[in-house]
């Protein structure tokens, strides 16, 4: 149930994909480009059934460093963070793990094929992280419409990605991106040009649905 309409939805895996440029395409097809380094929320579980497990996945690009570049997923109490350009090394709540690793009773299963470091949850949820630095989240069609981050609401409509937590449209693209860069980014705001990009730094729009 929707807005208390029944939907029908196939079961399919939508897919995000997020590039070196930086560049992110959502589930819905928009296109979203990155300005300045810090860590955006890139998709993460908004909804409230109980029945669905709550995931957040988060990528940390760090202008000029790319050593610093990684992704934080955070599901069922876990940690993992895969580090880019260390040669596939992976930390489960800050603790280096070596691959092919099983956590929580194999609900979670790591492992490394040809540099890319795959997550597979036993829910569907999938994450990757090639040696190029290009991450891919895919997500069960069970998490229509109840997902957020910079890969979307996955409702199969491209033309609302820009809806803020709160449930207003963003002014811009930009705008919406920076609603998902975690606030502590202050640092990286001196590089921005205009008054306006400095404001958002500060008072980043935040709350809403939260998971955790
Ligand atoms: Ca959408």
């Amino acid at each position: 149930m929707e807005k208390g309409e029944a939907v029908c939805v196939h079961d399919y895996m939508g897919t995000c994909m997020g590039s070196q440029s930086p560049q992110y395409h959502t589930f819905d097809g928009m296109t979203v480009d990155i300005r300045g380094g810090c860590t955006y929320t890139i998709a993460k579980y908004c909804g409230n059934d109980p029945t669905l497990v709550p995931f957040v996945v988060e990528e940390k690009k760090s202008e000029g460093n790319f050593k610093e570049w990684l992704t934080n997923v955070y599901v069922y109490g876990y940690n993992i963070s895969i580090h880019k350009g260390e040669g596939g090394k992976i930390q489960v709540n800050n603790k280096l793990t070596s691959l092919p690793a099983n956590l929580e009773a194999g609900k979670i299963q790591i492992s490394q094929n040809e540099g890319r470091t795959i997550l597979q949850m036993d829910f569907g949820l999938q994450v990757t992280y090639d040696e190029d630095w290009a991450i891919m989240v895919a997500v069960p069609s069970s998490y229509f419409g109840a997902t957020c981050g910079l890969c979307g609401n996955f409702n199969e409509d491209t033309e609302d990605e820009t809806t803020l937590a709160d449930g207003t449209q963003a002014a811009s693209v930009e705008d919406w991106a920076e609603s998902w860069r975690d606030p502590s980014c202050q640092d990286d705001c001196e590089g921005q040009e205009t008054l306006q990009d400095t404001a958002g730094c500060g008072e980043l729009i935040w709350g809403g649905p939260q998971a955790f």
